[in-house]
């Protein structure tokens, strides 16, 4: 997004912890949730912390959205109520079952005494198979036919909404979730990793496990 809104930044990179994947210690220095992203900006003389992606995706198209291509929905039109459902739907609708279903994976991997594995294994088998499964299933049908015979989440252009969906489903291609089942979704992804000021974000960001 700050490559689309033309404007200078520095990229700070926070580690997580491999065992417990939370982010360390100095992120909560920032803020005291420590979660990524979180940007500062000082532009106003004072300095601004700001986290929740979407909220941060909302602040910048107000502060900076001039300076882009990115779509600045009309006042009160469907353009705006469609773009404001999916920044909402990203974090609100997609994202939690995608959790549920790496912490499920892992307690399926996680060591445990051989006597409990059987136990852990079909607990987290029957979670997976009955409750999380079939719920991103509907959300990933729902996504690929709201794309279809679209380039972007709102049609033709890009906008802050496509910034915040992309996450997500580059992360649902990442984890071997989309298959030929889900063609908008694949090209969709594709689409965005082409984008100049992806590309762009990558050479400053480095390495990305997810492009
Ligand atoms: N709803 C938040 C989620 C933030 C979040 O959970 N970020 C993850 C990285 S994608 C994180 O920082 N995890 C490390 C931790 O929870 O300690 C947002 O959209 O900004």
């Amino acid at each position: 997004m700050l490559e689309e809104l033309n404007l200078e930044y520095e990229i700070i990179r926070y580690e997580r912890d491999s065992k417990t994947l939370q982010g360390p210690a100095s992120l909560r220095e920032i803020h005291p949730l420590g979660k990524a992203p979180v940007i500062t900006d000082d532009t106003s003389g004072e300095e601004l912390v700001l986290v929740e992606s979407g909220a941060i995706i909302e602040y910048m198209m107000q502060n900076y959205g001039k300076n882009s291509s990115l779509i600045i929905p009309k006042t009160g039109s469907q353009q705006e109520r469609d773009y404001r459902y999916w920044l909402h739907f990203s974090e609100g609708s997609l994202m939690s079952p995608l959790l549920l279903r790496l912490i499920f994976h892992r307690i399926k991997t996680t060591p445990v005494p051989f006597f409990v594995k059987p136990i852990t294994k079909a607990i987290a088998n029957k979670v997976l198979s009955e409750f999380v499964n079939p719920n991103i299933e509907r959300l990933l049908d729902f996504i690929d036919a709201s794309l279809k015979g679209k380039q972007w989440f709102l049609g033709d252009q890009l906008s802050g909404a496509d910034i915040q969906m992309s996450f997500p489903l580059e992360a649902s291609v990442a984890s071997g979730l989309i298959d030929d089942q889900y063609p908008e979704i694949q090209s969709y992804v594709e689409r965005i990793h082409r984008q100049p000021s992806y590309q762009e974000a990558l050479l400053k960001g480095g390495k990305y496990d997810y492009a």
